[in-house]
Formats: structure tokens, sequence, C-alpha cells
């Protein structure tokens, strides 16, 4: 990441030096605004070297179908426009979005227009042509004279919109003006999802991160079509949204950390921004309120919620399981029925997640009488729950959705849940969790379900994963980062790059796409535009990386 603190202790190598200095230089003709409003001079043209190093297939995820053309490419020029459909908000946030993406690195002005296209123009077309598409496709068009990016919505068009961020030069993803010449090849993309949820989960409790730090991942993961950002809100170690009916929460339960640190929380106004902000990346967030254990922050930060009436000292180290909301007294499903209200305000998106896992301190009768009480409260406040694959044997309604995180390939709640009617998210821990070590020096993570390889986290087989639980059942696929041992955006980009792209494949790409072969040749090609975003990586041996 560019602007947040630095990390003293990872491991892994800086942006090389050459790299550092590129990003310093400005084109010949004089430095161009990157907030341009005009389009630049003609003389602002580079004329040198076709720099383009992809081809029409070089995009994670793998497309549905691709198919080249042998014709000169299409090249953003200073005059190209951005077409946009007339009288679409969303094609139009679609249409500034494109534009802020290319004008720092381009110095182009890349108007809207919402007229006729013009040649040379990239358009966006909500034709409706594409029904086969469905909501999240698109069909993109390149040739010489113009590239169009149809689909049936603005969701479809932004999708394309991130594919075509990947077949340009890399140096087009840099903050400031870079030379061009700034070519597509051409050709025909056909492009829909595999599974409907795609999903990176951000452990905020561990160690609290700011606003700009989760928009800056949001940024990171949306380029890979995911789809959903789920952020684990509250654990023993703290307490990161505010619920004004129980302030202490956060006052209290959110003042520190793993390690002792400071933690913090969001305000609400400051959650808003961050949900405004993931939905104009195409990302619904999904908030975690982890039940009836991982609660040490509520029951320190109020006695009655104790079985005792004591409340524990705050808690900053990483064990897991010793703590429980108790589930016998009356006031625990007021506080329970207070915070899925006031959070089911906050969240635009369907799901809300009540946690569920590892209530080790809960005994077995307590934990079903729990979920009994607490499932009716996130439907009565409009919302469907999600929860760690435990909550199945409390037999949730049947549209709930239940997220496996085990590493084995059977679980009997799993298979029962989804003969049931509930979808199935899967994040197996020894595939999916990206906080485990990559081997055994990785410095940063941990490594029970681990270590994890990026070739482990991206062979293995979604919709058949799962014995007894057939493809139908499953939604898709989340990337989790636990925070434990993570306190910089550098680390947490460290630990998902390069792993968060190969889940990101597995639930947009199909099958007869799933390729390592392939799809390591194609991860070393992200590597230039990891470095021009000021993305650390780690730099796993099995990718055949550029050298620097
Ligand atoms: C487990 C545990 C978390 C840990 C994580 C670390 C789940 C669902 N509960 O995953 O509390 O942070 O492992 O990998």
């Amino acid at each position: 990441m560019k602007r947040t603190r630095e990390s003293t202790r990872s491991p892994y190598s800086r942006l090389p030096a050459a790299l550092a200095l590129a990003t310093t230089v400005t084109l010949a003709c004089g430095t161009v605004s990157a907030a341009a409003s005009q389009p630049s001079a003609p003389q602002a043209e580079d004329h040198g070297a076709d720099k383009t190093a992809s081809a029409l297939s070089d995009v994670i995820p793998a497309p549905t179908s691709v198919e080249p053309e042998r014709g000169a490419k299409f090249r953003v020029k200073w005059n190209t426009g951005i077409h946009a459909p007339r009288g679409n908000a969303e094609a139009d946030r679609v249409a500034r979005y494109l534009q802020q993406q290319l004008r720092p690195s381009t110095g182009y002005g890349l108007l809207i227009n919402r007229g006729s296209p013009g040649r040379g123009d990239m358009v966006l077309s909500l034709d409706g042509s594409e029904q086969r598409l469905g909501d999240s496709g698109y069909r993109m068009d390149v040739d010489k004279e113009r590239l169009t990016i149809h689909a049936t919505t603005s969701e479809g068009l932004f999708h394309g919109v991130q594919t075509l961020r990947q077949l340009l030069p890399a140096e087009a993803e840099s903050g400031s003006p870079r030379h061009g010449p700034w070519k597509v090849p051409a050709g025909e993309i056909v492009d829909k999802p595999r599974f409907e949820h795609r999903s990176a989960m951000l452990d905020v409790a561990r160690h609290f991160f700011e606003v700009e730090q989760v928009k800056s991942y949001i940024d990171q993961i949306a380029q890979y079509k995911i789809n959903y950002l789920h952020l684990h809100l509250t654990d023993d170690q703290g307490w990161r949204i505010q619920i004004d009916d129980w302030p202490k929460l956060t006052t209290h339960g959110g003042s520190t950390e793993v390690g002792g640190g400071d933690g913090g929380y969001y305000t609400k106004r400051e959650y808003a921004e961050i949900v405004d902000y993931a939905s104009t990346r195409n990302i619904t967030i999904v908030p975690e309120i982890d039940l009836p254990g991982h609660t040490n922050a509520a029951l320190s930060s109020y006695a009655e919620l104790n079985c005792d009436g004591q409340a524990p000292p705050l808690y900053t180290g990483i064990e897991v399981g010793f703590s429980s909301l108790c589930v016998d007294k009356e006031v625990t499903y007021r506080f329970v029925d207070d915070v899925i209200r006031e959070v089911a305000a906050m969240t635009p998106g369907r799901y809300l997640h009540i946690g569920g896992d590892e209530a080790d301190s809960t005994t077995e009768e307590g934990y079903r009488h729990f979920m009994s009480r607490v499932l009716p409260i996130v439907e009565k406040y409009g919302k469907t729950p999600l929860g760690w694959h435990e909550y199945a044997k409390a037999e949730p309604s049947s549209d709930a959705m239940v997220q496996y995180w085990g590493t084995s390939n059977s679980n009997e709640e799993v298979s029962k849940a989804a003969e049931r009617g509930n979808e199935i998210l899967l994040s197996p821990a020894n595939r999916s969790y990206l906080d485990q070590k990559y081997n055994e020096e990785t410095e940063l993570g941990l490594d029970w379900a681990g270590p994890t390889t990026v070739r482990e986290s991206y062979d293995w087989r979604p919709g058949s994963h799962m014995n007894s639980v057939p493809e139908e059942a499953i939604a898709g696929v989340e990337a989790p980062l636990w925070s434990e041992t993570l306190t910089t955006s550098n680390e947490i980009e460290f630990m998902a790059f390069p792993r968060l792209p190969a889940i990101a494949e597995l639930g947009w790409s199909p099958q007869s796409k799933h390729d390592w072969s392939s799809f390591r040749e194609r991860l070393a090609g992200q590597a230039a535009s990891w470095q021009e975003q000021g993305i650390d990586f780690y730099r796993s041996e099995q990718i055949p990386w550029p050298e620097d």
C-alpha cells in the first residue's frame, strides 16, 4: 500500500529502485495534470515501442471465453472518450471510475460523452442484447476502431472495466504520468461468473485497520471481481463498531488489540463510508458480530453480560474458545437484539454474519438455545443469517447461509444443512485462509491449517470439495484474512497476494478454465501492475515472476 504505516518486520522486498524512480518521471512535453478535465495536447501522445505485455487471455480470473483476433490493437489516445449510456446514473459511475483509473497514468482527459459513440472511444453499453450474461457478465469487443463493453447491468460493466485494466500495459495503473502507448489486444471476451458469492474477509478485531486501509483493500480485491467483503468486526480482543445503545462496547471494548496496542473502532459515519465506498466497487459489506463465543471485549465492557456478573479484563493474546455470552440471562438477548437491530440498519446487503464458531465455553444445549433465540432476531430485522459452519447444528432456516471453514472434505452438519436447502460458502482453512504461512519460513501468519502455498490455494475444486455437498448447494468461496499477526496494510497485502487472486479465480471462472500452469503464468503477469499500485506481494517460488 502506498500511503500507510510501513511495516518494520516484513520479510519481503520493497519496490525495485528503478521502478520507484520511474514513478516520478514526467512526460517529455512537461507534467500532465492527473486531474485534466480537457483532452491533453496531441504532442502528449507517445509513439514509443508497443509495451502491451498481455494477450487477450492474460486475465485473472480467467474469462469464460476469449477469442483473440489478429487485427490491429485498440489504442487509448489523447482524444479517446468514454461513452456512457444516457440517463443511467450507475453506468455513469462506472464511466467515471474508468476515467479516474486511467487519467493519472495517461494524463488524458478521457471525457465522458453520452451522445453517439465517437470513433476511437471506449464504449460502455447497456443495450440489453446480452441477456445470456446475466446481471454480472459482460462482453468485450475490441478492434482498432473501438473498444466496447456490453452488459445488462452496471455491475457487468464494472467487471468489464476490471478486465480492461488488466489488458492495458501495467503502467496504466500508475498514480503518476507514464509513457504509453496504451494498447489493448483485439478480439472478443465473453465472461460471466461461476458463483454468485465471491468474498474476501478482513479481521479488523484482532488488529484494527483504519477506514483508509479498508478502502485500499477494497480497491485491491475489486480488481479480481470479488463482490463481498466480510468484516469480522468483533472478537475477544476488540469491538470495532459503534452501537449507540451499548457505548462501552467501543469506548472500552475497542480500546486495545492483540499485543496491547490502541485498537480503535468505526463510528457509524465511518462505517457508512466503508459501505458506500465498497458499493462503488461493486462490493457488498457483510458485517460479522461473532456470537456467543469470541466475545471477551463485550463481556469486559458490560459486567451484566457475564453469568457471574463480573467483567473480565480486556484481552490482548491470541487464544480462542474461552469466552461466552451468558446464554441463560435475559439481558443477553436484549443486548443481541439491540446490536443486531443497529448493525442491520447499517447494512444495505442481504447478509448479517453471526459467527457461531469455537463456542467452546458454551454447552451444546446452551449453544442451540442461544441460536434458536438469535436466528429469529436476525430475520426480524430483515437480514439473512450467515454463520460459521458450527451454527448449522442449530438448523437455521433454509435461506440462511453456512460458511465452512474446516480442513477436511466432509462434515456431517454441513452435508445435512445442504440437504435442508442451506447454501454453503466455502472457505476451507487449509486452502483459502490467507493468514496461513506460505511455508515454514514465512514470518507473518499462523500455521494451524497450513502452511499453504499458492498452488495449494488454487488447486482445489469448489464444486466437489465437500463429500455429499453437490455443486448446486455451493454459494461460492471466501478468502478470510485473520489478523492476529498482521498490523499494517503492507502485511495484509503480503498475505493476500498472490493467494487472493487464486481464490477469486475459483469463484469466478468455469471449472473448464481451471489450469495451474496457465494460472501461474497469468499471475506472474500481474506483478508489474501490483508494483505500480504499490501492492506488496509474496514472491512465491512457484510463480515465474519477471526479472525486475
Ligand atoms: C479460526 C478461528 C479464528 C482464528 C482463525 C485463525 C475461525 C472461523 N475461527 O477460524 O478465531 O482467528 O481460525 O486462522
